[in-house]
């Protein structure tokens, strides 16, 4: 059976993925969305988006854009917008890729891939977050990848599918759930965890950033 199986908010946290990528053990027809924020913050970018590019042979991978990547494409292209990337989290990645010339072109072509949103016939993905009125191509990356579910939690959107959302780190370690929004970012880098959500079932995978397995409802 194909899967579709989401994954949260990853923020440097190698092990943690690692973890839940050898539990997973993806299949050729599984469809993974991860939803952004691959880097920044947690000590090993490099090594997560080398797995990212390596788990794209493995299964159908849709990964989605979240905020630090727009911030790091940003710095790139415009040199004052270093230090606020460097105040988001920026400088644990530079020191994984050795300075911003150490990132090598098959991670900007991934980081430049990174789609703003996925949709199946059930749900929406997105990083941060959307408006319930606009269709999400004509929807502004502020709502997309930046706007916390603190700030703002939308009603239902008019397409009539659930959200499932990163961004908005959920410092207890447990899933927000609001029926129609889904936040899957359970703080890994902190002292939470990197969650994998299979749909419809709802089963978890999850790991601390130490590469421990905390919960392994969701398997092979
Ligand atoms: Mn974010």
């Amino acid at each position: 059976m194909a899967r579709t199986i989401a994954i949260g908010d990853i923020h440097g946290c190698a092990d943690a993925l690692r973890t839940i990528l050898t539990h997973l053990n993806p299949r050729p027809d599984d469809t993974i969305i991860t939803l952004g924020d691959y880097v920044d913050r947690g000590p090993a970018s490099r090594e997560v988006v080398e797995m990212l590019l390596e788990l794209r042979s493995a299964c159908r991978l849709i990964p989605l854009i979240g905020n630090h990547e727009a911030m790091l494409l940003r710095a790139r292209d415009d040199a004052e917008q270093m230090d606020f990337w460097m105040y988001c989290g920026g400088r644990q990645t530079l020191e994984s890729y050795g300075g911003m010339g150490g990132v090598p072109d098959s991670h900007w072509e991934f980081f430049e891939s990174c789609r703003r949103y996925y949709e199946d016939d059930e749900r929406f993905y997105v990083h941060a977050n959307y408006d319930p009125m606009t269709p999400l191509e004509h929807t502004p990356d502020n709502v997309l990848l930046w706007t916390h579910l603190t700030t703002y939690v939308p009603r239902p959107h008019r397409n009539g599918k659930q959200a499932i959302v990163g961004h908005t780190a959920q410092v207890s370690g447990q899933l927000a759930d609001w029926g129609h929004v889904l936040c899957l970012d359970t703080w890994c880098f902190g002292s939470g965890c990197l969650t994998a959500c299979e749909f419809p079932q709802r089963r978890l995978c999850q790991s601390n950033r130490s590469g421990q397995l905390i919960c392994a409802d969701l398997k092979d």
